[in-house]
């Protein structure tokens, strides 16, 4: 069976991070363990009054217990993360966990619609190029990716911006970025990768929606984790998170009164399942 340990907050209501990655990484057949790096009431876009304990400290010990029975994981997938210093521990973890058989994924969680989510700062930013650095594939949207590269923020980008901002990307030394939020010529929305290794380019897109749905790219980051985990090739992870991710924005349209928080991701899950068969 396949093991993957994935690190990122908890919200406690408002589906994202680890409620999102624990059932979906789980209903692919695959053992998870998880690191939760902060408590928060809810996540932060949209409600306010939540709560945040930072676990910070106990990453440490978490690593180091670990460490003593022997663990090993065939990927580590880190998510939401809550302060400069927890990323820098994020980075020694990779260290003691990465192995030659096993892959990082960073997804470098700090904005979305252009925007900065609550409490992230420059300093972040810088923080999190490094750890791109040492991840095997990262998986910003267009968002984190303007901050990761320094460039300002566009809604929409040719063919020719996306092929730049992969590459750019390669060039803060992880081994496959992969993009989301990026719109075909045709008006699809999808995602879009790049291997350094072989200098190819894959795109998988499907119908495009015109609203925003919370938690989307935790759902993306863990099919594709998931789906790497479970051995498929860089375009047949890139085609299945595409297509999970599509069909969970369908079910949650016509519910948004309720679930503007999150996607009804639960009903789409036979479907993951049937996916990755
Ligand atoms: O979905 C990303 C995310 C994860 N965790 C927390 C968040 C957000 C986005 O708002 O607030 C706590």
């Amino acid at each position: 069976m396949k093991k993957v340990v994935t690190i990122q907050d908890i919200s406690c209501f408002g589906k994202c991070s680890l409620t999102v990655a624990l059932p979906i990484i789980s209903a692919m057949g695959i053992e998870t363990a998880v690191i939760p790096t902060a408590v928060l009431s809810t996540h932060t876009g949209g409600f306010t009054g939540y709560t945040f304990r930072d676990l910070t400290s106990d990453i440490p010990q978490i690593a180091a217990h670990w460490k003593n029975l022997g663990l090993s994981f065939d990927a580590v997938y880190t998510g939401y993360l809550g302060s400069p210093e927890q990323v820098q521990i994020v980075a020694d973890f990779f260290r003691d966990f990465s192995t030659p058989e096993n892959f990082i994924v960073v997804d470098p969680v700090m904005g979305d619609n252009g925007k900065m989510y609550a409490g992230f700062t420059e300093e972040f930013v810088a923080q999190m190029r490094r750890l791109c650095s040492l991840a095997d594939h990262i998986i910003p949207n267009m968002t984190e990716a303007s901050l990761l590269l320094g460039i300002p923020y566009k809604e929409e980008r040719s063919p020719e911006e996306i092929r730049e901002i992969l590459v750019g990307l390669a060039g803060l030394g992880c081994k496959t970025p992969v993009l989301t939020g990026v719109r075909s010529e045709e008006g699809g929305h999808g995602a879009a990768a790049y291997s350094s290794e072989t200098g190819e380019f894959f795109y998988a897109f499907r119908e495009h929606v015109d609203q925003t749905v919370h938690g989307t790219g935790d759902i993306f980051a863990s099919v594709f984790t998931g789906a790497a985990a479970l051995g498929k090739g860089l375009e047949q992870s890139l085609r299945i998170a595409v297509d999970f991710t599509a069909d969970c924005v369908h079910e949650t349209i016509g519910h948004f009164d309720e679930v503007w928080y999150g996607s009804c991701f639960e009903p789409c899950l036979g479907k993951l399942i049937g996916y990755v068969k």
